[in-house]
């Protein structure tokens, strides 16, 4: 039976604000993430108004990755690694976002570390806007709701293309752009697109208009990284939680088709090129009346992505009331637990199935090359007493997803370039700031409160991972 492609991109996937920490070195600038606190599940983080003193701002160190680099990327390439999944982090290279020249210490930082990636053959792979915009264009600017950000983030793009062309082949543009649509909490907004929403202000509309720059910036983006080097594989990147009906009752059936029509509408315009039909009967509808240019279309369509990257941790559940006759999708209110599947302690739905129907979901709609750029399993690891992390919980999370990945290539014939795990090495969790919500191979001794050595030991998983990519996922 064939398997995944000779060259399939086995790696690791990680940020740089939940990793690097070094927030004030080599000229960097205070990222949104720097303004962040420590919550927990059930609490959210607090966002403050600039860095406060006496507040826990996990990602200001995180797990100093910004000098221990090369310890990591070592063990990554025991592992086996084909390729390392990060991002550029925007204020290492203009710190408040909207200089004219950019920082050379922090261009010197990345292009240090993509070497130390191709020394051992392994291929970086790049968000350029991973959560973590600078803060100076959230309070001077207004965040993604400002026109202005587009030309700001292009001058950043073009930079990191220029100078990172011969090292760095596969891009992506926005990290999980449509979590936004979850924009009745303030986490997503803020991550997203440096949205703080005024009190009372209509939110839906302002995040629809901060949607439509980034997705004009992402065009402008690709065009001009294909002129720079036309090699370049410039991607979109999803969050990816299918929102299932609920039962077999075709209104809760259209219920799921509403729902997936407003998380994944990002999906259409950044691989056709235009806006869904639905989305404008949908504007018109609600009476939003958004700044969006025949200018701005026309760029749309010379900016289509090369490949759909996607994260895939959970599935939704949704389903009809009697209330929401015109089924509007409120993330906050519609979904229902699922109860064919268990969860983690952190209340996410383990679905291995559903990550073969994700790739199924993009590969009919789009025939795209896809790319799984993030999965795993946070989850609470208990370090024994000889130093050893048995976390079996994560290998079969990891195993059954794989499984389901493999049918999907295998059987269902999707065009899969590759699978990077999120949190390779342990890392502050994004939606809750926490360390104690561990995703990796490697572990991290660092703890809520910043306690620790910072020491790296392998778990595991690490073992299994490693057996993993040298049979190109023949032992599944
Ligand atoms: P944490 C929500 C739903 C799905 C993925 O998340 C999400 C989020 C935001 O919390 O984020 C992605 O750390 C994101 C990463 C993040 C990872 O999933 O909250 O791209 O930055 O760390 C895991 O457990």
């Amino acid at each position: 039976m064939p398997g995944f492609k000779a060259d399939f991109l086995w790696g690791g996937a990680v940020a740089a604000h939940q990793l690097e920490g070094g927030w004030q070195e080599g000229g960097k600038g205070v990222s949104v993430a720097d303004v962040m606190t420590a919550g927990a599940h059930g609490i959210p983080r607090e966002i403050t108004d600039g860095v406060l003193p006496g507040k826990n701002y996990p990602n200001h160190d995180a797990i100093d990755f910004y000098h221990r680099y090369k310890e990591d990327i070592k063990l990554f390439a025991e592992m086996g690694f084909k390729c390392f999944r990060t991002s550029i982090a925007w204020t290492r290279i203009f710190p408040k976002g909207d200089e004219l020249e950019p920082n050379e210490a922090g261009l010197q930082f990345y292009d240090d570390l993509f070497d130390e990636c191709l020394k051992y053959n392994i291929e970086p792979v790049i968000t350029l806007s991973h959560f973590e915009m600078p803060y100076y264009l959230v309070t001077e600017y207004g965040g993604w709701r400002n026109r202005k950000l587009i030309d700001f983030f292009v001058r950043f793009a073009k930079t990191v293309f220029t100078r990172y062309k011969g090292k760095v082949k596969y891009w992506m543009t926005f990290n999980e752009i449509n979590n936004q649509a979850n924009y009745h909490e303030d986490f997503a907004p803020f991550t997203n697109s440096g949205l703080k929403y005024k009190e009372g202000e209509d939110r839906e509309p302002v995040m629809y208009q901060a949607a439509h720059y980034e997705l004009v910036a992402s065009a402008l983006a690709v065009e001009a990284g294909h002129a720079i080097n036309p090699d370049f594989q410039i991607g979109c990147m999803i969050a990816m939680c299918p929102v299932y009906p609920l039962t077999c009752n075709p209104d809760d059936m259209m219920m799921s088709v509403s729902a997936m029509h407003r998380r994944y509408w990002f999906t259409d315009v950044h691989v056709r090129g235009y806006y869904p039909r639905h989305l404008l009967n949908y504007f018109a509808r609600k009476g939003f009346n958004l700044d969006i240019t025949d200018e701005d279309l026309q760029i749309l369509k010379r900016g289509c992505v090369d490949y759909i990257g996607f994260s895939y941790y959970m599935s939704f559940a949704t389903k009809a009331t009697a209330d929401n006759p015109q089924l509007d999708y409120d993330e906050t209110k519609s979904l229902v637990k699922n109860p064919y599947v268990k969860a983690s302690d952190w209340g996410w739905q383990i679905d291995p199935v559903g990550l073969r129907y994700s790739l199924n979901y993009f590969y009919d709609l789009y025939q795209l090359p896809l790319f799984i750029v993030e999965n795993g399993f946070g989850a609470i690891d208990q370090k024994e007493s000889d130093g050893s992390v048995n976390d079996q919980y994560r290998i079969e999370y990891m195993q059954n997803h794989l499984r389901e990945m493999k049918k999907a290539v295998v059987e269902d014939g999707v065009d899969l370039m590759g699978y990077t795990p999120w949190g390779c090495i342990d890392l502050v969790s994004a939606g809750t700031g926490e360390m104690k919500k561990r995703y990796g191979f490697i572990y991290v001794d660092k703890d809520n409160e910043g306690n620790g050595t910072l020491e790296r030991s392998r778990k595991k998983s690490f073992w299994w991972y490693q057996q993993t990519i040298k049979s190109n996922g023949e032992n599944l």
